[in-house]
């Protein structure tokens, strides 16, 4: 697998384009600044390329961006060509570190950034191992809204639809998420949901109908989460994984700063036991963590100002488990 060695890529991304709120590109700075890179070379062994920025991509902002609206669809779509040039862009990077064999760690952002770092990581399988990328996606939502049948216009909101090819660039302007070739598309048989607890209508129907495999709330109450990971990467098999991780697939009690919580989420401890069987597997290829939201200091009445710093320590120990930390 490309992962066996101990090389690191790193791409830190500032973008908070796909929702509404602002904040959550201010995650990846917080994430350093509390000592996850550090902690990833010094205890962990990996030698790591990151060009030491936080990208926001002002330079791919195009000078207007106005909803695009779409025939048919409940809301325009949001910044969509601000969020297709940027996710344009992160496919590159992140493609740069995926063919020379390293595992690429993406920390965003918000969760629209995933059509950048997994198409990139599903193009180097491709071409390096001649295989398809499977993905483990932990959320709370399924992200797989079209352009059609979302209800907010948000992109963080659809970037599975784009990955898997449920979604095709939209008619009035093709230019939006034209630059994704098959190359980069995942497989909606290589997917895998854990945590889902607040999916829309009109996701239920597309998951049902492509036959998509969703390990959701109430499953992991009824299995364990030790039952649902043997499941889950019984399933995915001997493909390299991609694991996408949105820290709201976390109960707020733990990780509050996000911008879309919903209560009845997993533990700290499942959201790392997830991780670390992502790590136990031999697979993993790649991770981003996303949807962590500094400035959202309190969102449950629990946490008080300790809102964001909780969240981003529970970000950064996703990390570490996914990348071996409780290896003994
Ligand atoms: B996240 C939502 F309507 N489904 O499409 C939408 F509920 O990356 C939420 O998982 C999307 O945080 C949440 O806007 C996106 C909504
Ligand atoms: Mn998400
Ligand atoms: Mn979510
Ligand atoms: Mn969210």
């Amino acid at each position: 697998f490309l992962g066996t060695d101990v090389h690191l890529g790193v791409v830190a991304v500032g973008f908070s384009g796909g929702q509404g709120k602002s904040g959550v590109d201010a995650a990846p700075q917080a994430l350093i600044e509390a000592g996850l890179l550090t902690a990833l070379h010094e205890d962990l062994g990996f030698t790591i390329h990151h060009d030491g920025r936080v990208h926001d991509y002002t330079e791919y902002k195009p000078s207007s961006d106005p909803p695009l609206v779409v025939a048919d669809a409940k809301m325009p779509m949001l910044r969509p060509k601000t969020v297709s040039a940027v996710t344009r862009a992160l496919s590159e990077q992140v493609y740069e570190h995926a063919k020379e064999g390293r595992l690429v760690l993406t920390l965003g952002g918000d969760h629209s950034i995933a059509v950048g770092s997994i198409s990139g990581v599903a193009k180097a399988v491709k071409q390096r191992l001649g295989k398809d990328l499977a993905v483990i996606w932990v959320d709370a939502h399924a992200d797989i809204n079209t352009p059609h049948s979302s209800g907010s216009g948000n992109i963080h909101g659809m970037p599975v639809a784009f990955l898997a090819g449920l979604a095709k660039p939209p008619k009035e302007d093709p230019s939006v998420f034209g630059w994704l070739d098959q190359e980069h598309h995942i497989s909606p048989k290589k997917l895998v949901y854990i945590g889902l607890r607040d999916v829309d209508v009109p996701e239920k129907k597309i998951l049902k109908e492509n036959g998509i495999k969703a390990f959701s709330m109430h499953d992991v109450d009824r299995y364990g989460i030790g039952k649902i990971m043997d499941m889950a990467l019984e399933y995915v098999g001997d493909s390299p994984i991609h694991l996408s991780f949105d820290v709201d697939a976390l109960d707020p009690m733990w990780a509050p700063s996000t911008g879309t919580p919903v209560r009845g989420g997993l533990t700290l401890r499942e959201g790392d036991f997830i991780c670390e069987c992502v790590h136990e597997s031999g697979a993993l290829v790649a991770m981003d963590l996303v949807e962590v939201n500094p400035h959202i200091l309190d969102t449950t009445g629990f946490t008080g100002l300790m809102g964001a710093s909780e969240t981003v320590r529970a970000g950064c120990s996703l990390v570490r488990c996914a990348l071996g930390e409780s290896l003994l």
